[in-house]
C-alpha cells in the first residue's frame, strides 16, 4: 500500500493524523525499534521511552536515528500526557499505572499488530493459542513456500510483524501472543485460530477468563474461524454467524484422523489426506499442529500437494521435543519450549509407560502447577526440580512422585546421569519459564543439550 492510502487509514482508524500525532513508543526491545523505523517512514513524530536504564537495542536505534528523542531509566508521567497515542510493547503491561492514567485522559492506544494490519492489503493469517503457535506458524509457513507464494512469516515467533512488510509479500503468516492480541484491535484476519487454552501467563491476567478473553480477540473481525473442536474451551469462543472449520483428534471436525485399513489418517471431512506416519514432526499434539495448519492453509488457497509436501520433510523448531542423545539407552529429550503446564503434559503423554525422569521448575508464572499431577504420576518415574518455583512443583505433587531438588539445570543432568537405567527417558519440561535463571528457553535448552553432549 502506499504511504497515503495508509495515512488514511491511521486516520479513520485512530485518529493518528500525521500533522498533530505525537506517539510514544513504549519499550524499547524489537518491538519498539520496528515501531520507531515504521513510524519514522511515515513522517510521524514520536519519541522512545524505556523503564529500564540500558535497553538493549538502544544503541542499534541511536545508531540509525540519531535525533530520536529516547527516554530510559522510568516511565516518566510528564511524557504520557504530552502524547496523543501510544504504542506498547508486549512485554510491558498495559495496567501500568502511567498507561492506565494516559488512557484514561483520552490518548489512544495501537499495537504493532494494528499499524501492520493498516499497512496491508494481502491475506493475514493470525495463529495464537497457549502452544503450539510457532510450530503451526512455521509449518503453515513452509506449506505456503512450497506452493511458490511469497509469505511473510513472523509476530510473536521473532521477526516483529512490522518488519514483515513489503510490497512483493502475498501472504502474512503471524505468531501471535496474547499480549499482542490485548493490545490490538484493527486485526481482522483472513483467517485465524486458537489452538488451545491452558494456563499461562497468570502473573499477567487476572485469571483464566481474562486470558481466554484476550485469545479470542485474534478472531476480532469478519475472517474464517480455525476452531479445536478437542477444546472446551476453544469451543466457546466460536460464532455461528461466522465462516468456520474446525479440527479434532478424538471427535468429529471438517479436519480429523480417520482410522482405516491402511492405519491412520489425516483427513478431511472423511477424505484421507496424509498418512500420520508420514509426518515429519512426531507426537499426537502435532498431528492436532498439523490438522490445523491444512486448515488455515485451505482457506489462503494452498494445494493439498504443497500441504503434503511441507508436513513430510518440515521437522520442527528446536528446543520442543528435540532428541538429543541415546547414550547407553538412555535417551535424553529436550523440550526447553515447554514453558506452561498444557505443553509439559503434551510432552509427557507422547511416550508410553512410566519410565520419564523430568527436569521441570523455573517460574510458573502464577500457574496451579498441581495440574501436572495426573499425568506426572501416570509417566514420570523420577521428578528433578530446579528454579524459583522448585518447592511450589515439589507441594503440588503431595509426595506421589520422587522428587529431588537439584536446584540447577547443571546439577539436574548430573543427577539425571547417575539415576537413569537403560530404557528410561531423561526430558528437560519445564512447564515454568527460564526466566529465573536463563536469558531465555534457548539458552536453558543449549545448556541441557550441550551438558548431555558432554556425557557421551
Ligand atoms: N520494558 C520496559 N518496561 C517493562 C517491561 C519491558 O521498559 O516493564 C522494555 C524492556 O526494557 C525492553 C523492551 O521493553 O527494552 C522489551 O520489549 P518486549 O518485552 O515487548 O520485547 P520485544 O523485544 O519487543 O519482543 C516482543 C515479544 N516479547 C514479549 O512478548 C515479552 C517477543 O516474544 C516477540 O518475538 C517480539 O516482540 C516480536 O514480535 C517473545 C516472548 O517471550 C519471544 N513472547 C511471549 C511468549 O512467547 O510466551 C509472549
Ligand atoms: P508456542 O509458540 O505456542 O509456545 P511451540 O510450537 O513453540 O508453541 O511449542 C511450545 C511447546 O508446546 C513445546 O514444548 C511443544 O512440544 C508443545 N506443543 C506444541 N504443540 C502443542 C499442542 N498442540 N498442544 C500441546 N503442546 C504443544
Amino acid at each position: 500500500m502506499n504511504k497515503d492510502a495508509i495515512l488514511s487509514r491511521l486516520r479513520s482508524q485512530f485518529s493518528l493524523d500525521r500533522a498533530t500525532a505525537k506517539v510514544l513508543v513504549v519499550g524499547l526491545g524489537k518491538t519498539g525499534v520496528s515501531v520507531a523505523y515504521y513510524l519514522r517512514q511515515l513522517e510521524i513524530e514520536f519519541a522512545v521511552v524505556d523503564s529500564r536504564d540500558k535497553p538493549a537495542l538502544n544503541d542499534e536505534l541511536l545508531d540509525k536515528m540519531l535525533d530520536v528523542p529516547v527516554f530510559t531509566g522510568g516511565f516518566d508521567s510528564s511524557l504520557f500526557k504530552l502524547a496523543t497515542h501510544v504504542v506498547v510493547s508486549p512485554g510491558v503491561s498495559m495496567q501500568e499505572p502511567v498507561i492506565q492514567q494516559a488512557l484514561s485522559q483520552g490518548v489512544i492506544a495501537l499495537s504493532d499488530i494494528d499499524l501492520l494490519a493498516c499497512s496491508v492489503n494481502k491475506p493475514i493469517v493470525a495463529i495464537t493459542g497457549s502452544n503450539g503457535k510457532s510450530t503451526v506458524t512455521t509449518l503453515l509457513g513452509e506449506m505456503a513456500k512450497a506452493d511458490g507464494v511469497k509469505v511473510a512469516v513472523g509476530g510473536n515467533l521473532g521477526v516483529p510483524a512490522l518488519n514483515l512488510i513489503g510490497e512483493e509479500v502475498e501472504l502474512y503468516i503471524l505468531e501471535l501472543s496474547s499480549f499482542q492480541l490485548e493490545r490490538t484491535t484493527q486485526l481482522n484476519a483472513t483467517v485465524a485460530t486458537v489452538l488451545n487454552i491452558s494456563e499461562d501467563h497468570l502473573d499477567r491476567y487476572t485469571g483464566m477468563d481474562d486470558y481466554i478473553k484476550q485469545k479470542k480477540n485474534v478472531f476480532a473481525g469478519d475472517g474464517v474461524m480455525v476452531i479445536n473442536a478437542d477444546d472446551a474451551d476453544v469451543l466457546k469462543m466460536q460464532d455461528a454467524t461466522r465462516e468456520l472449520l474446525t479440527f479434532s483428534l478424538d471427535h468429529s471436525a471438517d479436519y480429523h484422523i480417520k482410522q482405516t485399513e491402511k492405519g491412520r489418517f489425516l483427513a478431511c471431512k472423511d477424505q484421507e489426506i496424509l498418512a500420520v506416519n508420514e509426518l515429519a514432526i512426531l507426537g499426537r499434539h502435532n498431528q492436532a499442529n498439523a490438522l490445523a495448519a491444512l486448515a488455515l492453509g485451505k482457506v489462503v488457497n494452498l494445494s493439498e500437494p504443497g500441504m503434503c509436501h511441507a508436513l513430510k520433510h518440515y521437522k520442527g523448531l528446536k528446543h520442543r521435543m528435540q532428541f538429543v542423545a541415546d547414550i547407553k539407552g538412555v535417551r535424553w529429550v529436550n523440550d526447553s519450549k515447554a514453558t506452561n503446564i498444557g505443553a509439559c503434559t503434551a510432552a509427557l503423554q507422547g511416550f508410553d509407560g512410566k519410565k520419564i525422569i523430568l527436569i521441570a521448575g523455573g517460574d510458573a508464572k502464577g500457574a496451579n502447577m498441581s495440574e501436572l499431577l495426573p499425568s506426572l504420576v501416570e509417566k514420570v518415574q523420577t521428578l528433578l526440580v530446579i528454579g524459583k518455583d522448585a518447592e511450589l512443583i515439589k507441594q503440588a505433587v503431595k509426595g506421589l512422585v520422587p522428587v529431588i531438588e537439584v536446584g540447577t539445570l547443571k546439577k539436574a543432568v548430573k543427577t539425571a546421569k547417575k539415576i537413569a537405567e537403560v530404557g528410561n527417558i531423561v526430558l528437560l519440561s519445564p512447564a515454568c519459564a527460564s526466566i529465573d535463571q536463563f536469558e531465555n528457553y534457548k539458552e536453558r535448552g543449549k545448556l541441557f543439550s550441550s551438558e548431555v553432549e558432554a556425557l557421551m
